[in-house]
């Protein structure tokens, strides 16, 4: 009884806190939100496959979003399923294979010189064919890839890219992050922007748009895109041509806007592709060794 009362005023104290903390939870969220990131959370809050966005935070409004009908899955067409059988191949023949990729791979390095020489606009057309191959959610391959070879387009493109990689490297990044980056030597001026013979910007679509005016849920649509991405890279190393992953920090929305991409497109990655300069450097990293980065059970 001695022993109740004594715990009573603690009881009651811890009590206190929890319920304060469960009231004051849900304010700060709410304070804290812009509107932009409200309308996204009620979007993402009924539909929770649709991802965070990182890159591209202009608003699709509330009334965009629910404009128009979504079609339901059970509305497409029927999908009839056929044999697959790829080629197999005998043991010895796997090894080598295995072997073969990893070794073109594992040459693949981000470089960030790349020589003005001329690409042939086939084989961009068959890496891109190629990232297209990419699985994704419900198979609503929901990527789009913007190639610009234009001149002037990709001056615009950098003008944009550098003045906000400027203010991203002097103040958005934070010193940690300048830091940590130091030793790839890299900083808010991007040569191979106006260099490059090809930029290829990489946007998923948050939402797909039939031409019956409906739309189409795009899951996993940043996952999906991510992978058509790898898929690229690989493609490119295949070829011999070269690219450095760009993820320009706050240049999403202006570049979409300036290659015309409707609202639901945002842009994932921006890579510069040619060959290699005849001068070009890369750091000289090293790759975890397979132990560091495998758990077999
Ligand atoms: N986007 C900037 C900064 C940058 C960030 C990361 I993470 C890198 O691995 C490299 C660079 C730039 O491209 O310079």
């Amino acid at each position: 009884m001695a022993l109740l009362s004594v715990l009573t005023p603690v009881l009651a104290v811890v009590l206190c806190l929890v319920l304060g903390f469960m009231l004051l939870k849900p304010r700060e969220t709410e304070t804290t939100s812009t509107t932009a990131r409200k309308t996204e959370d009620k979007a993402a809050h009924s539909r929770p496959w649709v991802d965070q966005d990182l890159q591209d935070d202009t608003e699709i409004t509330a009334t965009e979003e629910d404009a128009g009908d979504w079609v339901d899955n059970n509305e497409e067409e029927d999908c009839q399923h056929v044999p697959y059988s790829p080629p197999r191949y005998p043991e010895d023949t796997m090894l080598q294979r295995s072997k073969d990729f990893y070794t073109l791979l594992n040459q693949r390095r981000s470089v960030r010189f790349i020589s003005p020489e001329p690409v042939p606009r086939h084989v961009i057309d068959n890496v891109i064919r190629t990232a297209g191959t990419a699985p994704s959610g419900a198979h609503t391959e929901p990527w789009t890839f913007v190639v610009v070879s234009d001149l002037d387009m990709k001056h615009k493109i950098r003008l944009i890219v550098e003045e906000e990689e400027e203010v991203n490297y002097r103040q958005r990044m934070g010193d940690k992050w300048v830091t940590d980056l130091a030793k790839l030597k890299t900083n808010w001026i991007k040569e191979y922007l106006d260099v490059a013979p090809y930029l290829v910007l990489i946007f998923k679509q948050t939402y797909g748009s039939l031409p019956n005016g409906k739309k189409r849920t795009h899951y996993y649509n940043e996952i999906s895109v991510s992978i058509s991405c790898g898929i690229l890279l690989a493609a490119l190393q295949n070829v011999g041509l070269v690219t450095v992953t760009s993820t320009p920090l706050n240049c999403g929305p202006q570049l979409r806007v300036l290659l015309k991409r409707p609202a639901n497109e945002k842009l994932l990655m921006l890579l510069p592709v040619g060959y290699p300069a005849s001068d070009a450097t890369v750091p000289e990293l090293s790759r975890k060794p397979l132990d560091d980065i495998m758990v077999h059970i």
